[in-house]
């Protein structure tokens, strides 16, 4: 009994638009710019779109800190450009699903600009407003109040999560810049203007929305002090899947998507597969989890790098592989907008950059769960080689890593660009390489952020001419999920968890079944099948070395470095 749903069947491809492609030569990529290369979208195969913020803002957090929910920003186009976009993909049958910021909004929002004005304005509670402490804690007095912040949660960019308003001598909670006021769920009002404006966009025709740290939105009675010291942020024990999370979605889910066939994926970081579970029953189609984005943080987390092996990274993904059951489906993405390149992360993107790549493309494929290509991973891009803070643009670095500075936590600056390499969002964000043309056929005036240097060779143009490349590779995986049933549907078994070096797992569904064996590794390794499948007959699917046309059963064999095999069992 499958519980068949469009949305589980579906490759999404993620689009970052500041960094796809420009067509006016202000050096940001902008909505024609997408509509330009829907083609090459529909020619990649994928099914969704899933759309960073596009709407009004003044850019504090790359359109994460929303002016008008119901307007497009200059920068990206008009309301045209986007309903263009819109139909274009819907001919082809690409599904569009938008970005839902509804943690914080801009501090230009009109919402909060009254907000701030009075204690009696009525928008007031539209955000979480409170009254600095009076005595001083250690290292206080912060504001220029002479006071303490409300408590002592701090923003995931760095520093306090509130900021001091002059104008009523109050503080605002903020987790993320001061620049992006979170806005106070437990006001109705505040739930009615989103849920309106959700179905203003449904109404348009979108198909569904990502839904940026949903899991923040409900914070607990007397925001409380945090006494964590493991949490992810300081009080990120309390604001994280707060007590009335549960009503919030779930009412979000009876009033708004419930009435669409719309796909709701949540940005969930800190949850686990029993979590999990309660927000699929709130609704929530699935959600994205970290615990695999955590396991190269260091001693001082997120900005100190550590190592981890392969057995690690098999334990946190097949948590989640085996952890849903029936409830919840999995979002499947080992990197986006926010993180490093999945190449540089999990792969080797020196000597196997095309083998590691296509290593690692199959295993997004393949895994039990919706796959998310983010913009440039099925060109096998890289992470950019960072030579000083100048060339960095996000606001999450650039805070995170002066604060880190100034309280001495790098040895030196060389720890500290290293950190930086490894770490920024940046790498995801440079530009989208299209062929050898100055900047990367990204734009014709100055891109917003660096190219990396390897578009010379890492571009859309040479890898379509190349039947060998990442990008032929990506596009035949495209087809496969779209043709393989198990591997959409299949249960997930994984066989020898404690290698070092292999990744092997079947997929199963009924008598159909898929066997997946990845050599996770730098050197050639010996691979045993697992009893089970051993001998059996099979076609392989999909490999990514070409010397092994005469397949035809499993049988024990050296596995190249970064080698990919999907058998068939006949
Ligand atoms: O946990 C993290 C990294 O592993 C955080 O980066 C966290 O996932 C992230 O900060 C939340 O991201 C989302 O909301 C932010 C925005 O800056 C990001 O771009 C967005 O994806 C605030 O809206």
């Amino acid at each position: 009994d499958i519980d068949r749903q469009w949305w589980k069947e579906a490759v999404i491809y993620q689009v970052y638009p500041r960094s796809f492609n420009d067509t006016d030569g202000n050096g940001v990529g902008d909505l024609p710019g997408v509509v330009e290369k829907m083609d090459y979208l529909d020619d990649l195969g994928v099914d969704v779109v899933w759309l960073n913020p596009v709407y009004e803002s003044p850019g504090a957090d790359n359109g994460y800190d929303i002016a008008d929910y119901r307007a497009i920003d200059d920068e990206f186009g008009s309301m045209s450009d986007w309903e263009e976009l819109l139909e274009g993909l819907h001919d082809r049958d690409i599904k569009l699903i938008m970005d839902l910021v509804v943690n914080h909004t801009s501090d230009e929002h009109e919402w909060f600009q009254e907000s701030r004005k009075s204690k009696d304005n009525e928008y007031r509670d539209y955000y979480i407003w409170r009254e600095g402490r009076k005595v001083d804690r250690e290292g206080g007095p912060y504001g220029p109040s002479g006071e303490a912040p409300p408590n002592n949660w701090e923003s995931f960019f760095g520093g306090p999560a509130w900021s001091y308003d002059e104008e009523t001598g109050e503080w605002y909670l903020h987790i993320f810049d001061q620049k992006q006021p979170d806005l106070n769920w437990e006001n109705p009002a505040v739930r009615e203007e989103i849920y309106d404006m959700m179905e203003w966009w449904l109404e348009k025709g979108i198909d569904g929305f990502r839904m940026d740290v949903i899991n923040l939105l409900s914070k607990p009675e007397g925001l409380p002090d945090s006494d964590d010291e493991d949490a992810l942020v300081v009080g990120a024990d309390h604001f994280m899947n707060g007590p009335h999370i549960h009503d919030y979605l779930s009412e979000m889910h009876e009033k708004v998507i419930e009435k669409y066939d719309a796909v709701t994926v949540g940005e969930m970081a800190a949850i686990d597969a029993e979590q999990a579970r309660s927000y699929a029953e709130d609704g929530m189609s699935m959600a994205f989890t970290f615990d695999h984005l955590r396991l190269d943080f260091g001693p001082n987390g997120r900005w100190s790098h550590g190592t981890f092996g392969l057995p690690e990274l098999k334990r946190a993904m097949s948590y989640w592989q085996e952890g849903l059951g029936d409830q919840g489906w999995n979002a499947i993405f080992f990197g986006n907008h926010d993180e490093p390149r999945i190449l540089s992360r999990f792969g080797n993107d020196g000597v196997y950059r095309a083998e590691s790549a296509k290593l690692l493309g199959t295993l997004l494929m393949t895994l039990q769960g919706t796959p998310y290509v983010f913009q440039g991973d099925e060109l096998g891009m890289t992470n950019y080689p960072f030579e000083s803070l100048d060339e960095v643009r996000d606001v999450d670095t650039l805070k995170n890593v002066r604060l880190a500075r100034e309280d001495g936590r790098f040895s030196d600056e060389a720890e500290l660009l290293d950190v930086v390499r490894r770490r920024s969002r940046d790498n995801a964000r440079t530009p989208m390489q299209w062929n050898t043309d100055e900047y990367a056929g990204f734009t014709d005036g100055e891109p917003w952020i660096p190219v990396n240097p390897n578009y010379e060779v890492v571009n859309v143009e040479a890898e379509r001419d190349d039947y060998d490349s990442v990008w032929h590779y990506y596009r035949g995986l495209v087809d496969l999920r779209h043709d393989c049933e198990v591997l959409v549907y299949g249960d997930y078994d994984l066989f020898f968890p404690d290698h070092d070096d292999l990744w092997v797992f079947t997929r199963t569904l009924g008598d159909e079944q898929a066997l997946v064996a990845l050599n996770v590794s730098d050197t050639s390794t010996q691979f045993e099948p697992p009893a089970s499948v051993a001998g059996a007959d099979a076609d392989l699917l999909a490999a990514n070395y070409d010397d092994i046309d005469d397949v035809d059963s499993v049988d024990p064999t050296d596995l190249q470095p970064w080698e990919a095999r999907v058998y068939k069992l006949a």
